[in-house]
């Protein structure tokens, strides 16, 4: 339509300049042509004129104006009176009239039937002026073939439009018909679970990648919505590693131990640390009974090893093996406060603290990474075992444990978030990282979303071959498959939770502890003392919640667990100190006798204590700015055996992919997280009941057990293929 009215829009501009043009091509061509007629009847007029023939000169008249353009010729003596003219010559036209129009610069003379041009031409006779030819040209056939001409392009330009749209019709038809057929083979799970039978336009790409993560969410809901088929438990673990791993040796390597032995006043107590990984993985060693490597960090680590470092835990269970690996402090400044939290930690965490990469702890963690893997080398007793590859303290190890065992299993869980390849692209030593991470045959992270953003990330930074169907990276000789485990925590059993204290005793015991009168709505947070897990953001809420609720001041009060962590880093002092001031502020503002609004718990609790909590709350409040996917919120549900309790949870916490029926907020936004906290103080217990339920059946089912489950069922198909692949080339070997 548009190409239409502009072709029209032309047409009009281009004709009247046409009319013009031609006007002036035929007025030139009819002033040769009078030239041409006057010379020829110049002579004959001069002849006729001395003889006194009049009846010549009209008869030479006469015929001249046979000539079809010409309308009528006069002539004209030196004086200017008409001396002859043929028949059509213009009764009012006189000598002089005709004279002045010649000479304008459109000799035209308009009359009734249409424009005629006037033309004046001298008729000289040996050299003496004798008189005027006047010739009048008929010009009316010009107008009619500029109307023709006009016809003509009118239609011309309606052929051009026509054809234009059809063509547009056919292509946009051909396309949609493309598009329509790439969407529904998306629609079908087409490219996106097989491969396409159609190929897909490229502009569906994007398209594909997203509904690709969104239908697998939508698969992992359904199956949520279904209930367990089977539900994983250490049972199920254990007899899938028998079964279908074969026994199999599993070695685990993390950088946290699972225990801690100290030394105190009253001799080596062992203590377990506060830890999301150890919180997972510690169920799953206990049911397969394999060696855990990590970092000896307790003062007493040395003094209960045996001569090969090792010790077997849980201490009076000896349920497996732990192999301690020793780190100088310089050692473990570089490789773990430097390159891991000080670099990889804020790198990977968008909670806006810059990291900071220093070549001397790249050094350190290369090392490092190095010891860890010799020790699994060490700790093999075949050479394929199953090794366990724990966050981002090793992303360096999956390739050197490759290079020393290349029939080993290696999976890599990184139990952080994955950022964007732009965020990574910052580090300077981001090819050999996922060099070192693609060492791995599974590599796992909590989120589709994490996955999607490694694969690009590898997709900017290595020449790997990326098959998306499959989600599998190609890296020399060696393929990895990338899929999302989401990590969760052991489901307590029916004898645990028998050994619990009612709601209403962990109620009295936290509220008498805390001084804390028994009407009073308690909210709490725990979390290890990390400037990710949004506890500024939190109080800001709390403070903007006493604010804008002044009867709550008195009858409303949070508490929060803050277990010391890297303490020694200055951006965790400063943080510390901040939240120390906050509450202080707070306190100041809103306390008063009796009445603490923020309680400010910056230590170490053990299980029993946190259960204990979680049981007393009416809230727990989970805000971190950026998170894997957070135990926490898992634990406060499990913890939950009365259905009551409400939870607050970051969008941006990988848990709130799974936990819908959480109050979800942004944690940025004060106000919003204020009002989810009123909201949840004041939510009826029917409604906490029902959000309550349907939280424990999704924590119930997807607990940790399912997460090594999936991660070694999927790593137990790759040995099985692998081996007989094997067994097809030692038959065609034979
Ligand atoms: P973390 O960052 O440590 O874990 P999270 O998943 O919340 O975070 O686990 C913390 C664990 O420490 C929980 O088991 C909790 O009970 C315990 N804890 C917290 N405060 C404590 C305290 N004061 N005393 C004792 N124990 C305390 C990392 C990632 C997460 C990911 C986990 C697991 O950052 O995103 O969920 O690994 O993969």
């Amino acid at each position: 339509m548009p190409l239409l009215l502009t072709l029209t829009a032309a047409a009009y501009i281009a004709l009247p300049l046409m009319d013009r043009l031609t006007l002036r091509w035929f007025a030139r061509d009819l002033n040769m042509r009078g030239s041409l007629v006057a010379n020829a009847l110049t002579e004959s007029i001069d002849d006729a004129l001395q003889q006194g023939r009049d009846s010549r000169i009209q008869a030479l008249l006469n015929r001249a104006v046979q000539d079809e353009r010409l309308v009528a010729i006069g002539l004209c003596s030196e004086e200017g009176q008409l001396m002859q003219h043929t028949t059509g010559f213009p009764k009012t036209l006189e000598c002089k009239e005709a004279q002045q129009i010649a000479e304008a610069r459109d000799p035209l003379l308009h009359v009734s039937g249409g424009a005629i041009q006037v033309g004046l031409y001298p008729v000289d006779s040996q050299g003496r002026h004798i008189g005027n030819l006047i010739l009048l040209h008929d010009l009316s056939f010009i107008d009619r073939r500029s109307q023709d001409t006009r016809q003509y392009l009118i239609i011309l330009i309606g052929v051009i439009g026509l054809a234009m749209a059809l063509i547009t019709m056919i292509v946009a038809q051909v396309s949609w018909h493309g598009w329509v057929k790439g969407v529904r083979g998306i629609l079908r799970g087409e490219g996106l679970l097989r491969p396409m039978a159609y190929e897909a336009p490229p502009e569906l790409a994007p398209l594909a990648a997203d509904l690709r993560s969104r239908l697998r969410d939508l698969e992992d809901q359904y199956r949520r919505a279904l209930g367990s088929e089977e539900e994983w438990n250490p049972d199920r673990l254990r007899s899938l590693l028998q079964s279908q791993l074969r026994g199999d040796q599993v070695i685990v390597v993390s950088n946290r131990e699972p225990y801690i032995h100290k030394n105190t006043p009253n001799g080596v107590v062992v203590e377990q640390p506060a830890s999301g990984l150890v919180t997972a993985v510690e169920p799953v060693m206990r049911a397969c009974s394999g060696t855990w490597i990590a970092h000896g960090s307790g003062d007493a680590d040395r003094s209960v090893v045996d001569s090969h470092d090792r010790v077997s835990v849980p201490p009076g269970h000896a349920e497996y093996l732990l192999r301690r690996i020793w780190i100088t402090p310089e050692e473990e400044k570089g490789y773990y406060y430097g390159f891991a939290n000080e670099g990889l930690w804020p790198l990977c965490h968008v909670a806006h603290v810059r990291p900071v990469f220093r070549e001397s702890d790249w050094k350190r963690y290369r090392e490092i990474n190095q010891r860890f893997a010799d020790a699994v080398v060490a700790e093999a007793r075949g050479e394929d075992p199953i090794v366990l590859v724990q966050d981002y303290h090793f992303a360096l190890l999956p390739a050197m444990v490759r290079a020393q065992l290349p029939r080993a299993t290696i999976i890599t869980f990184w139990h952080i978030p994955w950022p964007n390849p732009e965020s990574f692209s910052i580090c300077p030593w981001r090819q050999e990282l996922l060099q070192g991470m693609l060492g791995s045959n599974i590599l796992g992270f909590h989120t589709r979303f994490h996955c999607k953003n490694f694969i690009e990330t590898v997709d900017r930074n290595l020449e790997a071959r990326i098959e998306h169907e499959h989600s599998t990276i190609s890296y020399q000789a060696d393929e990895t498959l990338i899929e999302s485990y989401p990590i969760s925590i052991a489901w307590p059993s029916a004898e645990e939770t028998r050994s619990w204290l009612t709601v209403a005793e962990c109620r009295e015991r936290v509220f008498s502890r805390l001084g804390l009168t028994p009407k009073m709505k308690l909210a709490i947070g725990v979390d290890r003392f990390d400037y990710t897990k949004g506890i500024l953001e939190r109080l800001h809420a709390v403070e903007h919640l006493l604010d804008r609720h002044p009867d709550l001041v008195g009858s409303f009060c949070f508490v929060q667990i803050a277990a010391p962590t890297r303490s020694s880093l200055d951006e965790y002092r400063v943080f510390q100190d901040r939240i120390h001031q906050v509450t202080q502020r707070i306190n100041d503002r809103f306390g008063r006798e009796g009445y603490q609004p923020v309680h400010l718990l910056a230590k170490h609790h053990d299980h029993h204590a946190l259960n204990e909590l979680y049981r007393a709350a009416d809230v727990c409040v989970v805000t971190s700015l950026h998170d894997g996917m957070n135990l926490v919120c898992k634990e406060f549900v499990a913890a939950r055996d009365d259905e009551q309790g409400v939870l607050v949870l970051s969008r941006f916490a990988g848990a709130a992919r799974e936990l819908g029926e959480a109050l979800i907020v942004n944690p940025y936004h004060v106000e919003e997280t204020a009002d989810a906290l009123y909201r949840g103080i004041n939510m009826p217990p029917a409604e906490q009941r029902e959000r309550m339920a349907n939280l424990r059946m999704t924590v119930r089912e997807f607990n940790v057990f399912r997460w090594a489950g999936r991660m070694l069922a999927h790593a137990a198909r790759l040995r099985l293929r692998r081996r007989v692949e094997a067994r097809v080339q030692l038959h065609q070997a034979d």
